[in-house]
């Protein structure tokens, strides 16, 4: 609870003292909360929390790659957004809904890295919503699939 308090408090400050276009490294994630309240998460707010890492092949990629990034969990969890509805919309706008009561403590991810690198947006970046697909069949369904949102802008919460 106290290490979860300080993690909340950092993401307030990022995203206090940053805005849209302000020179900060990366482009922002949007988080809505259940409460209609718009936190905007820069690639260092995401850097700040604790990294999941997998290495896996998926159905868009050759070979093994290697994902970085925090759970999409952590993330609610730190804003205290909550509620049974989660949304993960794309810069094309794609959007898929996914019960939040499916959220594991390590799976998905918002993927910040592939690689070790940052994603350009042509390369499925900013920011990639993944599972650990090799880990598990469960993960390797149509549905896990369609919830592998890539060019990720927002993840809201709704009731
Ligand atoms: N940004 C974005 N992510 C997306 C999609 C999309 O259209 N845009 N389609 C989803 C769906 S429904 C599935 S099944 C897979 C499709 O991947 P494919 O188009 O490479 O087969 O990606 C998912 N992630
Ligand atoms: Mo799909």
């Amino acid at each position: 609870m106290f290490i979860r308090a300080i993690t909340t408090s950092t993401l307030m400050i990022f995203a206090a003292s940053v805005g849209p276009g302000m020179g900060q490294e990366g482009p922002p994630l949007l988080v809505v909360n259940s409460k209609g309240v718009e936190h905007t998460l820069h690639l260092d707010a995401l850097d700040s929390m604790e990294q999941v890492e997998f290495t896996t092949t998926t159905i868009w990629t050759e070979g093994e790659v290697r994902f970085s990034g925090v759970p999409v969990i952590s993330i609610l969890e730190a804003l205290d957004a909550q509620g049974e509805t989660l949304r993960m919309s794309a810069l094309n706008d794609y959007a898929v809904e996914m019960p939040t009561a499916d959220l594991e403590a390590d799976a998905p991810i918002v993927a910040t890295r592939m690689n070790g690198q940052t994603m350009p947006v042509r390369e499925k970046g900013p920011y990639w919503i993944v599972y650990p697909f090799d880990r598990s069949p469960e993960y390797r369904t149509e549905a896990k699939h369609a919830q592998s949102v890539w060019q990720l802008k927002s993840l809201a919460v709704t009731d």
